[in-house]
């Protein structure tokens, strides 16, 4: 792909915009951002690509190194973390502490952004990272946008959460500006206890939101109309800066290839199933089902007579996946048999696989997920019905959205993860028979498609708001 070095601006030939990329850590943080510097680049930005080293997951480091590989517009600049004791810290989350590491080197960022050359014109960090990051960059100075890698709903959440919290949150939660209202049960379960680090770093960063340039978000206008307009209108609170809807934010295509660890053929299996009928099964890249709720979905993907392509995970770090005596775990985790009853109609997979692909592969036709927000984005833009369990974090809250929009069903009766209550294998195999076989659902979720994909062409709402955001970054040099 050829790339303009330069853009043009009311009939000028302006420099590139120059922007700084700085995503956190988790695949859900850190594949947006990639995205993000693909999309830029391609519509004639320079970019630097921040990676705060060292990660802790082999999937982020493939990733970034495929990244830069793919693409001569992308400058990688490293990030070294100071040393950080987690013992003391309010949580246990590999995630979370990571978060924190990257928050507490924040003052070494300042000379980085600084000595970048060619000079930068705008950095965008990640929602994560909010309140360490935005003094710093304010101090160089360099103008500061977030990129909220959830959705609006979330954003309002979280700008208004520091007026919510507090000792003891009522059982449904009013965001000022919005309609509905919100079941504390759906909120991320951290939020619930003032104590716990992801709390204080969330109250943080939505206490300085209103100091950013801007707020990009991987949402779009179709998916979250009255929730966007609430925003940039000073209903949730007042003073934010433009919240800039340029989603979804587009899988790359060459982007999984090694990061794929070796070795998937998903893809070729998928070459041999009926257009429309597999369903695709994943819980996201750091969400792995207890044993005894991983036996019940297999049970249920059997019990649906379903074709099915099964991403399982056993461990919340991929790390940790590796150092697993994997052959026999497998027989033992689906019960016995189990592999050979359902060979030729289903796929169990370990590991990483190309989601973004599998998502736009023909023959997939539903998505078991966890509603991770990238993967509701995924499944909007290909219009894969879903049916959506999910398990922690912002996930009850993307199915709300998920649901309101026609994509999918949401059975919220299945519980999350630490409620301790097994889904019945048969439960399971029952509600995907129902979503599978309704046509009411496959023409709202062939709607969703349509109204996706015209957000993100020429003249669509997500169009706009990037080239918007790009003549931002220009007229701020
Ligand atoms: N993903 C993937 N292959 C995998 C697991 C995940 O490509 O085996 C991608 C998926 O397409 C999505 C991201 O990783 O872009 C996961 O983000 P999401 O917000 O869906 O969930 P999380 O993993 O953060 O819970
Ligand atoms: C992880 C999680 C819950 C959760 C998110 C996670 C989000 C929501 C956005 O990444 O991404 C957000 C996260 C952190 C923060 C502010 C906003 O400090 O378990 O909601």
């Amino acid at each position: 792909m050829s790339r303009p070095a330069a853009v043009v601006v009311s009939g000028e030939v302006a420099a590139a915009p120059q922007v700084a990329l700085l995503p956190s850590s988790g695949m859900g943080h850190l594949i947006p951002f990639i995205r993000l510097a693909a999309e830029l680049a391609s519509r004639g930005c320079g970019v630097t690509f921040i990676t705060p080293t060292p990660v802790i997951s082999g999937a982020e480091a493939r990733h970034v190194a495929d990244l830069v590989a793919s693409s001569a517009g992308i400058r990688p600049l490293e990030f070294p973390l100071l040393p950080f004791d987690s013992s003391t810290a309010a949580s246990t989350d590999p995630f979370f502490l990571q978060f924190e590491a990257i928050r507490r080197s924040a003052a070494l960022l300042g000379p980085l952004l600084s000595s970048a050359a060619p000079r930068l014109s705008a950095l965008i960090c990640d929602v994560t990272l909010t309140s360490a990051v935005l003094p710093v960059a304010a101090a160089v100075p360099l103008p500061t946008y977030v990129l909220f890698t959830s959705s609006a709903q979330m954003l309002s959440l979280c700008v208004s959460f520091p007026q919510i919290a507090g000792a003891s949150l009522p059982a449904i939660l009013k965001i000022p500006g919005l309609a509905e209202d919100l079941p504390l049960r759906s909120i991320p379960q951290p939020l619930r206890d003032p104590g716990n680090l992801f709390t204080t770093q969330f109250v943080e960063n939505g206490k300085v939101m209103v100091h950013a340039d801007g707020i990009v978000i991987n949402t779009w206008e179709a998916l979250e109309p009255a929730t966007l307009a609430a925003l940039n209108t000073g209903k949730v609170v007042p003073g934010l800066p433009p919240v800039v809807a340029i989603g979804p934010i587009l899988p790359e295509h060459s982007q999984s290839n090694s990061a794929g660890g070796g070795g998937d053929d998903s893809l070729a299996w998928l070459d041999g199933q009926p257009t429309g009928s597999v369903v695709y099964v994943s819980f996201g890249s750091r969400t792995a089902l207890s044993p005894e709720q991983t036996r019940e979905m297999a049970g249920g993907l059997e019990s649906s007579g379903c074709r099915f392509l099964w991403v399982v995970k056993t461990k919340k770090l991929d790390k940790e996946e590796q150092e697993e005596q994997e052959e026999q775990a497998m027989e033992e985790l689906f019960g016995d048999g189990f592999l050979r009853r359902v060979e030729g109609r289903g796929r169990v997979v370990k590991g990483w696989v190309d989601q973004g692909a599998i998502l736009a592969h023909p023959a997939v036709g539903g998505f078991v997920s966890h509603c991770g927000w990238n993967s509701v984005t995924e499944a909007a833009l290909r219009g894969i019905r879903v049916l959506a369990w999910p398990q922690h974090g912002d996930q009850r809250m993307n199915a709300g959205v998920m649901e309101k929009s026609g994509l999918g069903e949401w059975p919220k009766e299945w519980s999350w993860q630490g409620e301790g209550v097994l889904v019945q294998g048969e439960e399971i195999g029952r509600r995907l028979r129902g979503l599978m076989a309704s046509a009411a659902v496959a023409a709202a979720a062939a709607k969703v498609k349509e109204e996706t994909v015209r957000s993100k062409i020429a003249g669509g709402s997500s169009y706009s708001g990037l080239a918007n955001l790009i003549a931002r970054f220009a007229d701020s040099r």
